[in-house]
């Protein structure tokens, strides 16, 4: 008959077999308990060893603790591998391709409706053959002002309709410098252009325009599209047709173009133009006989001013190339605001800035 012992190695051997057997973490528990647990028979012998002969004792109670320290350490040698080996193909199969449209996949983002319309208008100035030139939004009174043939006491110069920049601080009302300007036009540009290249010119400067100004339909920040054409026999008739050319490119083939007298101080004659009604078709009248309100009734929507460059202007550029008795030129501008309000029916301008994204999603 085997010693008790002899049973104790039996049992070290089987169970050892089963540790290296187990194939997972829930497989080595079972192992676990059923060769250590409270029903093992390993678990027994150790109980029992008060009752055996005392010389016994010694050697079984041995045996049993060293089994079981061996076996316990061998799980814990098999746990690590099987956590090790479960966390490896975890990683592989669990692999996440964060490059897959999420579900369901999300719109991207697009473009403010400002932008939009500003390269819209960019687009078609470009096909009739335009540069596209942008400049400093911080500005010299020189540029601003004086070249474009503004008198010193001219209204637009006054604390109340310009905002006036002081490298050494706040300007207060009534003193500190008045040279340094946050630009009231994008038209200093054209004179930075003119000053830097002879004629003939084709340009339009599309940017961002700073005046003292805040209510519905002005902002003290807008954007303008000035634009510029100066050369050779350049004429107000050429203006009309590059006015027409370009809002029916926007509004619709169908527009037409109207011109009224104006003054600006940069142009000479000058006029301010305004294109059919879209709504109604330039007859002021909707099909059920009511009164369009998008031109309240006159068939007519106002859009910008324009005229023939001013010979004084061509004054401060002569040694460039720009003698007025050489050349002509024809200049324009509006707000791109404005025709994005037309466009998408938008009626306050101040919704354009607020980044509600609730009127931004309506212009996807
Ligand atoms: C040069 C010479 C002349 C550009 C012009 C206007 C008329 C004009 C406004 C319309 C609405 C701007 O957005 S708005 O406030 N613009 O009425 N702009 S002529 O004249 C120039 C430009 C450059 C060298």
């Amino acid at each position: 008959m085997p010693s008790m012992v002899d049973r104790i190695e039996q049992i070290e051997a089987g169970g050892r077999q089963a540790v290296s057997a187990a194939a997972s973490a829930a497989e080595l528990e079972e192992v676990r308990v059923t060769w250590l647990g409270r029903k093992a028979e390993l678990t027994a012998i150790l109980r029992g060893i008060a009752d055996l002969e005392p010389a016994e004792r010694g050697p079984v109670g041995g045996a049993a603790n060293r089994t079981r320290k061996a076996l316990e350490a061998q799980i814990e040698e098999r746990g690590a591998e099987l956590a090790a080996a479960e966390l490896e193909t975890g990683l592989v199969e669990d692999r996440i391709d964060v490059t897959l449209p999420g579900s369901p996949a999300r719109a991207v983002g697009h473009l403010h409706p400002i932008t939009r319309t500003r390269r819209l208008i960019e687009d078609v100035m470009v096909g009739l053959g335009y540069r596209v030139m942008e400049g400093p939004e911080v500005e010299h009174d020189f540029y601003n002002f004086t070249a474009l043939n503004h008198p010193e006491d001219h209204p637009a110069r006054m604390l109340q309709d310009t905002f006036y920049v002081d490298p050494a601080g706040p300007v207060e009302a009534g003193d500190g410098p008045r040279d340094v300007l946050l630009r009231t036009h994008t038209s200093p540009m054209q004179v930075r252009a003119m000053e830097a290249a002879p004629p003939p010119i084709f340009m339009i400067v599309p940017g961002k325009t700073y005046r003292r100004d805040s209510d519905a339909t002005h902002s003290p920040m807008f954007h303008q599209v000035e634009g510029l054409a100066v050369g050779e026999g350049i004429t107000l008739a050429d203006l009309k047709g590059t006015l027409l050319a370009m809002l029916r490119e926007i509004f619709g083939p169908d527009r037409e173009i109207r011109m009224r007298p104006h003054f600006f101080p940069f142009t000479e004659p000058s006029v301010e133009f305004d294109v059919s009604c879209f709504r109604c078709s330039g007859t002021g009248t909707l099909n059920d006989s009511s009164r369009c309100g998008l031109c309240k009734g006159i068939g007519w929507i106002e859009l910008g001013g324009a005229g023939m460059v001013d010979p004084n202007v061509f004054g401060f550029v002569s040694d460039s190339g720009y003698d007025s008795d050489q050349i002509t030129g024809f200049a324009f501008g509006f707000g791109i605001e404005r025709i994005a309000m037309l466009r998408h029916g938008v009626g306050d301008l101040r919704l354009f800035f607020d980044n509600d994204v609730r009127l931004l999603e309506q212009f996807s």
